[in-house]
């Protein structure tokens, strides 16, 4: 497949998308999220591939939806091919996914960062749900991921005033794992991508599959769950071998298995 607004990357077990529309700051189009969404599944299937890294460019990671696209659609339009569904392959990603934040991450462009596992952002982030100043509201996911992750407060703020939030204050309200220097951002990224792609996959798949279940289920659920995950782990060489490298006080082999 060649793509147009994202270029795509194999770096040893790590998957690299970068969105690269840069005269629309990353604006999320049709076309982008079906490019998006083509490397995503390019990624889950190649068993070389561990982790994957989601970025932008210096000045936006993405700047939202497509306003121009959405220019002149009507209900109708939207319901009848179920607008914004095609955004949601990337939550449904099992493999773990980093994104590396520079710039502005704006109403879709913060929803997609969401969806990733761990956000590192560059001290360049900036965070917001702007949508109402367009007489709209979020529509991929942020009153409902943003509000689990970093609360009512200031979820209400982002979303009811537009304020954008930098990397220091997304990182306290915990809606980036990391900030880093601009410069230090790829690298980072790609360091934490490689590592948690030398781990046991079926490890880090579950690992993944479980903290997730904590935003869709009550505690006795989820604690049900992980049980279960954690006990089926049990049934892998890995895990054995995780065991004795540890016991014999050396790094691992392991063969996802
Ligand atoms: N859509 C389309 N084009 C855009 C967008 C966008 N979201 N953002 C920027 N552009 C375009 C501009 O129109 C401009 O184009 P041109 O050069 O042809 O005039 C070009 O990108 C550069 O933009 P600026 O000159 O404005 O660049 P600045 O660096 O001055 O500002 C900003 C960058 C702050 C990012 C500014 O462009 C901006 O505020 N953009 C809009 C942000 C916004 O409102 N985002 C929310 C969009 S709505 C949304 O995301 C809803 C998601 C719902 C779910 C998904 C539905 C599918």
């Amino acid at each position: 497949m060649s793509y147009e607004t994202v270029r795509v990357e194999t770096l040893g077990s790590v998957g690299l998308v970068t969105l690269d529309r840069p005269a629309a700051r990353n604006a999320l189009s049709r076309q982008l999220i079906a490019e998006l969404n083509a490397a995503l599944d390019g990624f889950e299937a190649d068993p070389a591939i561990g982790a994957i890294v989601l970025t932008g460019s210096d000045k936006a990671f993405a700047a939202g939806a497509d306003i121009a696209e959405m220019k002149g659609l009507g209900l109708v339009d939207v319901f009848e091919n179920d607008f914004v569904a095609a955004w949601e392959r990337l939550a449904a990603v099992r493999k773990p996914v980093v994104a590396a934040v520079a710039g502005y991450a704006l109403g879709g462009g913060c929803e997609l960062a969401l969806m990733c596992d761990l956000v590192i952002a560059a001290e360049t982030a900036r965070f917001g749900q702007p949508e109402l100043s367009l007489a709209l509201i979020p529509g991929a996911g942020a009153t409902q991921r943003l509000a689990k992750s970093v609360g009512k407060a200031k979820t209400m703020d982002m979303v009811l005033t537009g304020r954008l939030i930098d990397a220091a204050e997304a990182e306290r309200i915990g809606l980036v794992s990391r900030v880093v220097p601009a410069a230090a951002l790829r690298d980072t990224a790609l360091a934490v991508g490689a590592k948690i792609a030398a781990l046991s996959r079926p490890a880090a798949l579950m690992a993944k599959e479980a903290v997730n279940r904590a935003f869709e289920s009550g505690l006795a659920d989820g604690i049900r769950y992980e049980r279960r995950l954690f006990q089926a782990l049990f049934a892998t060489r890995d895990k054995e071998e995780g065991l004795a490298a540890f016991l014999e006080k050396r790094p691992p082999r392991f063969e996802n298995r």
